[in-house]
């Protein structure tokens, strides 16, 4: 057994419905080995699409699984779900230099073919993230208001923000 959550850490999360501040599950050595084997990955998509199409790949890449399947991930997933969760999706959000890109407000349970909502996203840093190279931002959510713009009310962001800033190979839970 690795890491576990604290109570304050639950109860944070299940109040913000986010949590960053947690350990690295990589080391900087580890992601350099992991970040050297990521074109390997992106060379097997096809003329036409990008970084987003690599979806639920963890199914057939072993580079994917070992990442999706670690067990300090896991110990530290446990503490919010409890012991009995399927690791079912992974995505990319690589965001290039320059791009004009943005990611709208939502909350991801709201796009999961699953009810109840209970699911947790693991968001983990392939490289230093920040303000300059496009952190995820989190505003205050209310609880149970799922939805595709559930970031925001009439239009507005909501208690608006705090940038998840995070180091190279550590990871946030996103919101439900
Ligand atoms: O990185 C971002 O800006 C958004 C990430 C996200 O939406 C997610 O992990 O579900």
């Amino acid at each position: 057994m690795t890491q576990q959550l604290t109570q304050a850490q639950k109860d944070f999360y299940h109040e913000n419905g986010y949590l960053t501040g947690l350990p690295a599950i990589y080391s900087r050595n580890e992601m350099a080995d992991i970040n050297r084997e990521l074109p390997s990955l992106l060379k097997l998509l096809q003329p036409g699409e990008s970084s987003k199409d690599i979806r639920e790949w963890h199914e057939t890449s072993t580079y994917l699984y070992d990442i999706v399947m670690n067990p300090r991930i896991h110990d530290l997933v446990e503490g919010i779900l409890g012991p009995d969760f399927f690791a079912w999706a992974s995505s990319f959000f690589i965001k290039e230099p320059h791009s004009k890109a943005t990611v709208g407000w939502h909350q991801d349970a709201y796009y999961w073919p699953m009810t109840p909502q209970n699911s947790v996203t693991v968001w983990l840093a392939f490289d230093d993230v920040d303000q300059e190279n496009g952190a995820m931002q989190a505003p205050a959510l209310d609880r149970d208001r799922f939805g595709p713009d559930a970031g925001t009310r009439d239009g507005h962001v909501q208690r608006c923000c705090r940038r998840v800033a995070l180091p190279q190979g550590g990871r946030g839970f996103a919101a439900r």
